[in-house]
């Protein structure tokens, strides 16, 4: 199959489990930004069926949900040049994923680092959703038949997953139907890491709220945050191989370089040499011109509720003109019988 016989159209996806955070902002949502900017159909989701793989208090996933479109808006999303939807409201998702189910090998899903991460030790009392979660992504993602999907270094592996159920299905019914869908993972902070412990992602279910740098956080606790980071006793340096050994080094320097759309170099070459006591004020003042405007245009559009569950409205109206088609054809290829008009 070549790559290049499907329509580019890029996908991506976040959970609404709160704490929406710098890493998911510089990793996943800078960049859908930067895709949106380009030629090509961009669809957003707030991924709430992935969400609720682990409990979910329902009121705060509603808050939740609203909070990241919330985020995705403030950030740069145009809701009417990108179509911005809620997972559950586009239920060719979860259909497709069904079959998905029935395409992909436990083995495989038993090799996921996130399954291994989240469901620990005790994978008796894991949800079955948490072990299914990669098939209902690979069906979020291929029921828009999507050619690029911008993601944080995290998502690598269920993203090749993705590849190898395309490739299954395609191959188990004899058809090029799904396309070969590229990971797309780049800029200066693919994995951002927590400011406590420069060895750990950045991730909303830390317990500890300094670890991560919140959308929704003020300018004050912006800086306290990076005040506050952990970092070594040694200057910088100014070149990137100085880095090595030194993960909270290099995780404010690649933190810096994204938000100021600089490579690592460029960083380095105007700040190594210098003490981390005059660096981190530099990095705050950045971090705060660069995230505050970003978490009050949130407060300001969570004022408007009502407006935000329009868009998303919407969203799914726009999303099941492309989703419903495919799906349809899904079942075609499955033998599934149609219904017919009585
Ligand atoms: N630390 C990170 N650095 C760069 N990218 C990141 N992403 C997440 N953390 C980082 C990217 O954000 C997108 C959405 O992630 P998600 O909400 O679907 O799930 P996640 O990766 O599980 O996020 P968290 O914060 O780590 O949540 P918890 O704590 O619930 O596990 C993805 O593109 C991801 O790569």
């Amino acid at each position: 199959m070549t790559e290049t016989s499907f329509t580019p159209r890029v996908f991506s996806g976040i959970q609404p489990s709160g704490n929406l955070h710098l890493g998911n902002y510089l990793g996943a949502v800078k960049r859908f930004v930067d895709w949106q900017a380009k030629d090509v159909e961009t669809v957003y989701c707030m991924v709430d069926l992935h969400a609720i793989t682990v409990w979910q208090n329902p009121a705060d996933l509603t808050k939740s949900t609203r909070e990241l479109c919330a985020g995705f808006i403030a950030s740069g999303i145009d809701p009417e040049q990108s179509i911005l939807i809620n997972q559950s409201q586009v239920p060719e998702h979860a259909q497709l994923a069904w079959i998905f189910n029935c395409v992909a090998r436990m083995g495989w899903m038993q090799r996921m680092t996130q399954w291994k991460d989240k469901a620990g030790k005790n994978t008796q009392n894991a949800s079955l959703g948490l072990f299914a979660y990669p098939a209902l992504m690979a069906a979020d993602i291929l029921v828009y038949h999507a050619t690029h999907v911008p993601v944080g270094e995290d998502q690598k592996q269920h993203l090749e997953l993705t590849r190898d159920i395309a490739a299954k299905f395609n191959n188990d019914y004899g058809v090029d139907f799904f396309p070969m869908t590229e990971p797309v993972i780049e800029g200066a902070a693919t994995r951002v890491m927590s400011l406590r412990d420069g060895t750990k992602k950045m991730s909303k279910s830390d317990p500890s709220d300094a670890s991560r740098i919140n959308m929704t956080d003020d300018a004050d606790a912006i800086a306290k945050k990076i005040r506050k980071a952990k970092t070594d006793p040694e200057a910088l340096p100014s070149e990137a191989e100085g880095l090595k050994e030194r993960p909270e080094a290099r995780n404010l320097i690649e933190i810096f370089a994204a938000l100021n759309e600089q490579s690592v170099d460029q960083v380095l070459a105007d700040v190594g040499g210098k003490q981390f006591s005059e660096f981190k004020p530099m990095m705050a003042e950045l971090a705060v011109e660069k995230l505050a405007p970003i978490g009050m245009e949130m407060s300001r559009l969570m004022n408007h509720q009502d407006e935000i569950d329009k868009i998303l409205t919407r969203g799914a109206e726009r999303a099941r003109a492309i989703t419903a088609p495919i799906l349809k054809q899904t079942y075609e290829i499955v033998g599934m019988v149609p219904p017919v008009s009585l």
